[in-house]
């Protein structure tokens, strides 16, 4: 083989290879999913619940004549939702559905109630904590505990005392609602958010909380964290696989991978494409790249760019591989590509759930 001859062409398939064996140990990375199950009584506010903590419409939440019979899968891009069908006492534990459950499968489970706990209810979890798992117990539709008699502190307590004397003292139980007749801050969803990320595996905590909707400023520093967290997870994944310190071979290639982190850290902020668009001469560029736009003119001005960059203030935030002079597309630009675009999609989210709160939800 003459390798005088062949030598760009080997090292440009030799790039594609490694853009491609990274591209999937990403996508590995971003497969395996937290799973949650939600279980308890037709109607307790499992789908609801959902909804909440996506943040948007992705279960379907049932009419009162209407439960849900099967049980209905939900993906989000960290966490997948099992919302199992509410089991009412005479079909449970004779259902063969669950008695075939395997409870090994999930990270964390939701026992859902609205009013007491069922006997069907503490069956199922004794299931559960047989296997090692762990539980949370969620006392929903808490916009309808009211008696004129007693305080809500009481009433939680009686609630608290209750499932602990069927269940065992250990056990946590939060409690909120999703009628959206208050802030969600005022509905137990922040609390409901805190309790599930720290009873996951400290490994999938994280995780957690760059998909839970922020519904307060706090939880949204903590998804910025996170983002920042994540997005070095992918520049060590990137230098494992090989990509670090150069890319800048192929355009197109390089903009795969941009557009992977950029989706990456939208769906951390809940933000979409149009709502979060790089601007300014630097992110048109960016823009282009991550549009897929090909050709030498856009590396080239990418690299001008930062080499501008380079000699400015921002020099600092740019970790040269190579010096400016060799500055391509490289793992450095990439980092700090990702870290102004979690900027940028942090100060949306900041905006818009201020005003979220200051007008109610919709
Ligand atoms: N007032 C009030 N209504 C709620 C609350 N949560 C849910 N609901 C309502 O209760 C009904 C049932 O809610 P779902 O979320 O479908 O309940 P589910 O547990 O998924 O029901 P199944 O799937 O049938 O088992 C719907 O009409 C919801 O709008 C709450 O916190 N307060
Ligand atoms: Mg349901």
């Amino acid at each position: 083989m003459n390798s005088r001859n062949k030598g760009g062409g080997k090292m440009a398939g030799d790039t594609k290879a490694i853009v491609a064996q990274f591209l999937q140990a990403w996508q590995r990375e971003r497969d395996h999913k937290i799973k949650i199950c939600l279980f308890g009584q037709p109607g307790a506010g499992k789908s609801s619940l959902i909804n909440e903590l996506a943040g948007q419409r992705v279960a379907r939440v049932s009419q009162a004549t209407d439960t849900t019979r099967q049980a209905q899968i939900v993906e989000c891009p960290d966490v997948i939702y099992v919302d199992l069908p509410g089991y009412d006492t005479s079909a449970f534990p004779e259902n063969a559905y669950f008695s075939a459950f395997n409870p090994l499968q999930y990270d964390l489970f939701l026992c859902v109630f609205a009013g007491k706990l069922h006997r069907a209810d503490v069956d199922f979890f004794g299931k559960i904590a047989r296997t090692g798992r762990v539980c949370l117990f969620v006392r929903n539709k808490c916009d309808g505990l009211y008696d004129p008699s007693c305080s809500r502190e009481e009433l939680e307590r009686r609630i608290l005392q209750d499932v602990h004397s069927l269940v065992g003292p250990r056990e946590k139980v939060v409690f909120t609602s999703c009628r959206r007749n208050k802030p969600a801050a005022e509905r137990g969803l922040p609390e409901l958010e805190t309790a599930m990320g720290m009873l996951l595996p400290e490994a999938r905590r994280d995780r957690f909380f760059r998909h839970a909707k922020a519904y307060t400023e706090a939880a949204l520093l903590v998804k910025r964290a996170s983002a920042e967290r994540s997005l070095k997870k992918f520049m060590v994944l990137a230098a494992a696989n090989g990509l670090n310190p150069v890319i800048g071979m192929d355009a197109a290639l390089d903009a795969q991978i941009l557009k992977g982190l950029y989706r990456s850290i939208r769906e951390a902020f809940g933000v979409n494409e149009k709502e979060v668009q790089p601007e300014g001469p630097s992110s048109q560029i960016v823009k282009k790249l991550a549009e897929g736009v090909t050709g030498e003119r856009v590396t080239k001005g990418l690299t001008w760019l930062l080499r501008k960059k380079a000699s400015g203030r921002a020099a600092k935030a740019i970790p040269v591989v190579g010096g400016a002079a060799v500055m391509g597309f490289n793992a450095g630009s990439l980092y700090f590509l990702g870290q102004k675009y979690i900027d940028a999609c942090y100060r949306y989210a900041l905006e818009r759930l201020r005003a979220e709160i200051q007008m109610g939800e919709p």
